[in-house]
């Protein structure tokens, strides 16, 4: 469950958590509605996005005290970030980080992610014992994750878990037949969630589900809920996607399963 992000403004979507008190909120409500994972990006006071270290470590923090998710702070942040205070969101001691896998564009911009940043970030989360999730934008980006595994081993937690991101403007598209060929390219034996962006978000659910894939929803991703309506609060697409994947047969796991199946330091 991916509840902020780093692009939406509080102007703009006022459901969006950007306090520290609205985040475990929406985390403690996403929780009860079934989800077992929490993509962090925090704001500022102003609302703005950052990666101030005291801060992400509040919220670690907060986010444990308050729920039994797994904490996943994103080392992505905004386009606009610098790689040093990406690579620091590791010292705030999360479960899990995400690990994007290659520079893509993204809408106007540009998400900065070469070889050498990928390098460092990964070869930190194994000495600091942090669960990466590798963000896959586009099927070049699968090609960079089998590369990083050759070079410097399995992950720390010993699976190798990878999200689909799909639907971006400049990365993959959010259909199915895009979805099959991503995960027929994965590296053998790996997991994998998938999260369609904006209007993709339902096919990409459906064909994750079907695939046999993990589900990834909330506001970083998508801000309506369906034609005309928006979306009114991350546990709204949080029961959704449980209700959907419960109805395929496939419940979600709970906290403490998805921390055993990801091998989340205890
Ligand atoms: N905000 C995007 C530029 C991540 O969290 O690791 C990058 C992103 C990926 O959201
Ligand atoms: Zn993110």
């Amino acid at each position: 469950m991916a509840p902020t992000g780093a692009e939406s403004a509080k102007a703009d979507v006022p459901a969006l958590p950007v306090t520290l008190d609205e985040l475990v909120k929406t985390a403690q409500e996403c929780e009860a509605a079934g989800a077992a994972v929490i993509h962090v990006h925090i704001r500022d006071d102003d609302a703005r996005p950052t990666l101030d270290p005291a801060r992400l470590r509040d919220t670690v923090q907060a986010l444990r005290e308050g729920t039994g998710l797994i904490v996943q702070l994103s080392t992505g942040g905004a386009v606009t970030d610098p790689y040093e205070d990406r690579l620091r969101v590791l010292e705030a001691e999360p479960d899990g980080c995400s690990l994007t896998c290659g520079t893509v564009n993204f809408g106007d911009e540009v998400f900065m992610n070469p070889w050498p940043f990928m390098a460092e970030l990964y070869q930190r989360t194994q000495d600091l014992g942090v669960v990466p999730e590798f963000e896959l934008f586009d099927l070049g980006q699968v090609a960079a994750l089998h590369r990083l595994l050759d070079r410097y081993g399995p992950p720390f937690g010993g699976r190798v878990h990878c999200d689909l991101v799909m639907g971006v403007p400049g990365g993959m598209p959010g259909d199915a037949r895009t979805l099959v060929a991503a995960v027929e390219a994965l590296p053998e034996g790996a997991s994998w969630s998938a999260t369609g962006v904006g209007r993709t978000s339902l096919p990409v659910l459906f064909a994750a589900l079907s695939a046999g894939g993990h589900l990834r929803v909330g506001m970083e991703d998508t801000l309506t809920y369906a034609k005309g309506q928006p979306v009114s609060s991350n546990a709204q697409l949080v029961e959704r996607a449980a209700a959907l994947a419960r109805f395929a047969q496939r419940p979600p796991m709970t906290p403490e399963e998805a921390r055993a199946f990801l091998g989340i330091k205890a």
